[in-house]
């Protein structure tokens, strides 16, 4: 998907909003995320190899915070069985029409829903992705729909979650947080940029540590939780029911 580059950042602001998946982000979303989380081509072309080995014919796919529909292609790509489809669902209308004005219907449908993923029904699932959106949730609130997700899966079914990662050793933490910001800049991003997007998504996007994820999963009921990639502070776990 090709996109304008992201510059949102790049001027001066006086004062800076909290981030939010409005028009502005929404336009420039490709460019922003290639450039601002260290491996995420890597790891949409991998959630398309997961969705072709994990998609079960009858069953539904589900992409949550699907944004403009990267991980939701991919899957597509690689879904061999029949009767499958995909459910994308998000809740920012600029990114839903972005994916839509984009989206040919081809073998395996997509299905676009504009809603609150903690307000939807997971049922009937073989995969389910959370590709860099439960961090955006609430604390409190990512238990609840993780359990949802678990129950909503299919026996065997796989639950993909990436997320970026805190960690307790404050060492540790400030290492991986300055390698992103180098990675950032490697990636054309200014000092100004980094430090105000950093500004915007304080009390946005709150990262949890490694344990944390893997045990909140586990109490849910995966049988196993085990991460499958990680560059620096972004990781992917994928959960097994
Ligand atoms: C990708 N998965 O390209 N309900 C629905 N959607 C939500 C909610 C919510 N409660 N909260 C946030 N979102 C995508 C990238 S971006 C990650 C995901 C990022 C949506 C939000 O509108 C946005 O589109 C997405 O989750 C997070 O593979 O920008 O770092």
């Amino acid at each position: 998907m090709t996109s304008i580059k992201d510059s949102l950042y790049s001027q001066p602001l006086g004062q800076i909003s909290s981030f939010a998946f409005d028009d502005h982000v929404a336009n420039v979303f490709p460019d922003m995320i290639s450039r601002s989380v260290p491996g995420y081509q890597t790891m949409i072309a991998a959630i398309g190899l997961l969705a072709g080995r994990f998609a079960k014919p009858n069953s539904i796919c589900y992409d949550l915070g699907c944004s403009l529909g990267a991980a939701s292609l991919s899957m597509r790509e690689n879904i061999a069985v029949g009767n499958c489809k995909i459910v994308a669902i998000d809740n920012s209308p600029a990114m839903l029409a972005g994916f839509e004005s984009v989206l040919t219907q081809k073998k395996t449908p997509i299905e676009l829903q504009c809603a609150d993923i903690r307000d939807v029904k997971i049922e009937n699932a073989s995969i389910v992705v959370l590709n860099f959106t439960l961090q955006f949730l609430p604390v409190e609130d990512r238990e609840k729909i993780l359990a949802k997700i678990y129950t909503g899966l299919l026996p065997g079914g796989a639950l993909i979650i990436s997320e970026k990662l805190a960690f307790d050793d404050s060492r540790q933490h400030e290492l991986q947080i300055d390698l992103h910001h180098e990675f950032k800049k490697s990636q054309g991003y200014s000092d100004l940029e980094v430090s105000q997007k950093r500004t915007a998504l304080e009390n946005v996007l709150i990262p949890e540590n490694f344990a944390t994820h893997q045990k909140r999963l586990k109490f849910v009921g995966f049988s196993s939780a085990e991460l499958w990639f990680q560059y620096f502070n972004f990781a992917s776990f994928i959960a097994l029911k």
